[in-house]
């Protein structure tokens, strides 16, 4: 680690322009980005030439150290975080679970989880119940707090779940607030019908989960989700979309204007279900995650989906849970917590999957793992880029080089890996998180307490022509209607 570094020689990739040139970095800051820097012998100078120099990643979905089915995630801030950057991600945006109902408190029990922290972190919140409570205390979490988004489970029944009432009142909470309204897609009620018919037909392993919630109830909530949304007239953000039939919903709204937004996963892009289901329980339940990982077709789909501009950034929903946690649910599936690991994958996945095989480019790549999350949570272009003035969050990543991913090199606490065997090209190098350098050589320099919280401003990008939208909007409404002439 150094206060000065000088990155040489590499191509410097950004979302919108990639060219070669020197980066100069000061005090955690990015100094200067131009060809042939000079520097005194007190800089660490990393040589990239040959290889690609970008904003490191941003994970938008996590949940490190998150309370769930009667257990808590085994990575936490610490173990999380470490493993993100041995993968080339930089920050990440974890869900705050309000403890008991109650914002505060959940907010502040994340704050003490992320005393941990080694890298830059922000918060999105959880929404679960509604009163005049949580309608103040969302106000709070936005004017004080640096939260700017919310998250609707529109699954989880007897959890997590919110009926349709409580979605509109938090579309319009978010809306007068300008944060961002996120939805966990699965119709709940159906989900809980399919698993009594799991259970009924005596199907109480791993493949249950699956079976129990399939494409089509993905595909209702989230068209249901878009259509809420635009009767609010507020953008809409969709968590995890795992299959074709939620991405052709987002598909539809989009081209018809709606400010919709949708992230895949990295375990949706890359996993199928064809030999999921391994008669070995740990083996099968290691991949059961909501929504449920698709069949054959789905993941080359939402990969399209990306690479044509439908799906805008990808996530993980890393959330992590060992073999002995996994069997909780060893005689009904419904008790397996749900969750598998992506948070030190997503960047050489996405490389290999999207890039190596030709299917978007280099500056798309920075797009889609990096600047587009930094652009809807509001922190462009202090994450999200390299440019002078920005946050020294940066990665080396070497195009001739390979990784294997394996449960028994990786940096994650889990003894499980859902990507376990896979390899590929492109290998990230060099992992600097604010101007340290944190991985480099295949080792991990970190310590608790060196990441910091990142503030999230509400959108006044979205939402400052909201009154025109609105007017807009509503003189729609106001379009004269062809009525049914009754004829004499
Ligand atoms: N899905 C998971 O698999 N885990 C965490 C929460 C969720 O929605
Ligand atoms: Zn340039
Ligand atoms: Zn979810
Ligand atoms: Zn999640």
């Amino acid at each position: 680690s150094s206060s000065k570094i000088l990155i040489k020689g590499g191509t410097v990739v950004n979302a919108h322009h990639q060219e070669i040139a020197d980066v100069y970095v000061e005090d955690g800051i990015i100094a200067a980005v131009k060809p042939n820097i000079k520097v005194g012998d007190d800089v660490t100078v990393l040589d990239a030439t040959g290889k690609f120099v970008m904003p490191g990643g941003i994970d938008p979905h996590t949940h490190l150290a998150m309370e769930f089915m009667g257990t808590e995630t085994i990575d936490d801030y610490f173990s999380g975080q470490a493993a993100a950057l041995a993968g080339g991600t930089t920050m990440h945006i974890d869900f705050v679970i309000p403890v008991k109902g109650s914002l505060s408190a959940g907010f502040e029990a994340y704050v003490g989880k992320a005393k941990k922290a080694c890298m830059d972190y922000g918060f999105h919140m959880a929404i679960t119940k509604w009163d005049e409570t949580v309608s103040k205390e969302m106000e709070i979490m936005v004017k004080e707090k640096g939260i700017n988004s919310f998250k609707f489970f529109l699954a989880y029944k007897g959890a997590l779940m919110v009926n349709d009432e409580l979605l509109l009142e938090g579309l319009k909470k978010c809306k007068s607030l300008g944060a961002l309204a996120m939805v966990h897609a699965e119709n709940g009620d159906a989900v809980f019908e399919g698993q009594k018919r799991m259970i009924e037909l005596g199907i109480t392993g791993p493949e249950g989960h699956a079976l129990s919630r399939p494409a089509v109830l993905e595909g209702e909530a989230t068209a249901r989700a878009i259509r809420l949304a635009a009767f609010v007239n507020t953008p809409l953000y969709i968590v995890h979309v795992m299959s074709i039939d939620a991405m052709e919903e987002i598909a539809t709204a989009r081209k018809s204007g709606q400010r919709v937004i949708g992230e895949p996963v990295v375990s949706g892009l890359v996993l199928d279900d064809s030999g999921l289901w391994d008669p070995d329980f740990i083996t099968a339940a290691k991949f059961v995650m909501s929504p449920p990982i698709r069949e054959l077709g789905h993941g080359k789909a939402l990969q399209a989906g990306l690479s044509t501009g439908v799906l805008q950034l990808v996530g993980t929903d890393h959330c992590s849970f060992n073999s002995t946690q996994k069997a909780f649910g060893i005689d009904d599936f419904r008790k397996i917590p749900n969750g598998v690991n992506g948070i030190e994958e997503r960047m050489h996945l996405v490389w290999d999957t999207m890039v190596e095989s030709g299917q978007i480019s280099i500056t798309d790549y920075v797009r889609i793992t990096s600047t587009e999350c930094a652009r809807i949570f509001n922190i462009y272009p202090r994450k999200g880029a390299i440019l002078v003035g920005s946050d020294a969050d940066i990665i080396i990543l070497n195009p001739n080089s390979s990784f294997e991913i394996s449960a028994t090199s990786h940096h994650s606490r889990l003894d499980t890996n859902v990507f376990e065997g896979r390899r590929g090209k492109g290998k990230v190098e060099v992992t600097i998180a604010g101007g340290r350098i944190v991985w480099e050589n295949g080792q991990l320099k970190v310590a608790p307490g060196e990441g910091k919280y990142v503030e999230m401003q509400p959108f006044s990008y979205l939402f400052g022509g909201i009154d025109k939208a609105d007017a807009k909007y509503l003189s729609s409404l106001r379009a004269p209607v062809k009525r049914f002439k009754a004829t004499t």
